[in-house]
């Protein structure tokens, strides 16, 4: 008997869409990588930021400043650890946005007092999950929300040896490898599907033409695949992968362009000494 968690049904056709969209494309199969962030990915990702293997978020940690937080969050575990964990801070003062990013941002300018002015935190190389297009656009659209004078300030994380980076992105004690294979579980919770995960394997790649790492899940011999409430069935080939995140790596330059090109000046730019990671403060033009 399947037992599907119950959820609201907007979520779960969404959802359903999605990854029926994703396995059915021709050539390459594709998971939105958004959709690894439910309760248990979120609870991985935290572990992953642990890592010794995974240098972003403590040098991101190390180049930030105590501020005031708005926090956008469309996982609501991960905004509620948030307010739990800040909201314990002496004068700093929360209130959570459980929304996609840019609608929590406008939400967030609309209610701004006139003279008031904002500081947008964009960190941990979020930015390098869009594709490079997708990722400028993102920045275009935040550009469009801010007033001349706002501040943004963007967290890159930068080109490394390729060996530093596939090891952040496959670590040893396979903490990627379970947030990556939890998609599959999220499958099966939410859209009554039957992966087997122990037919699938987590491989990181670099890809040298767009330079970023791509994870991928493989699967480990011909299998088919039944996804009920998304109304497919897929077939994969032994050795075929599913496509499911992209973590653009920067030079620091780049960044710098990418700023000027979206309506900002990039005023200060700081970069780890121990992982190459820059903390970008960009002010809207
Ligand atoms: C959230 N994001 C910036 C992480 C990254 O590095 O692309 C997600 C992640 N995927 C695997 N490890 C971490």
């Amino acid at each position: 008997m399947l037992t599907y968690q119950t959820l609201p049904s907007r979520h779960v056709s969404e959802f359903a869409a999605s990854v029926s969209e994703g396995l059915l494309k021709p050539g390459q199969r594709e998971l939105p990588s958004k959709y690894l962030y439910d309760e248990v990915g979120s609870a991985l990702f935290e572990a992953i930021c642990l890592l010794p293997e995974y240098g972003l978020t403590r040098a991101d940690a190390r180049l930030r400043q105590k501020t005031y937080y708005f926090p956008i969050e469309i996982s609501p575990s991960a905004l509620a650890a948030c307010e739990k964990e800040l909201g314990q801070i002496d004068l700093v003062s929360i209130v959570g946005y459980e929304q996609p990013y840019l609608e929590g941002l406008r939400a967030v300018a609309q209610g701004r007092d006139e003279e008031d002015h904002l500081l947008v935190l964009f960190l941990g190389s979020t930015i390098g999950n869009f594709d490079r297009a997708a990722g400028e656009e993102f920045l275009r659209e935040i550009r469009e929300i801010l007033q001349t004078g706002d501040a943004l300030l963007l967290g890159t994380d930068l080109e490394k040896s390729v060996e530093t980076q596939l090891r952040a992105y496959n670590d040893a004690a396979g903490v990627t490898a379970a947030f990556n294979l939890n998609l599959l579980a999220r499958i099966n919770r939410e859209l009554g599907a039957d992966f087997d995960l122990t037919c699938f394997e987590h491989e990181a790649r670099w890809n040298f033409e767009e330079r970023r790492i791509e994870m991928h899940l493989r699967s480990m011999r011909r299998q088919g695949v039944k996804i009920p409430a998304a109304n497919v069935r897929v077939m994969l080939n032994e050795g075929e992968t599913i496509w499911t995140e992209s973590s653009q790596k920067y030079k620091a330059e780049e960044v710098m362009g990418m700023a000027e090109r979206t309506g900002f000046r990039c005023e200060g730019q700081w970069v780890d000494e121990e992982w190459p990671f820059a903390g970008n403060l960009l002010i809207a033009g």
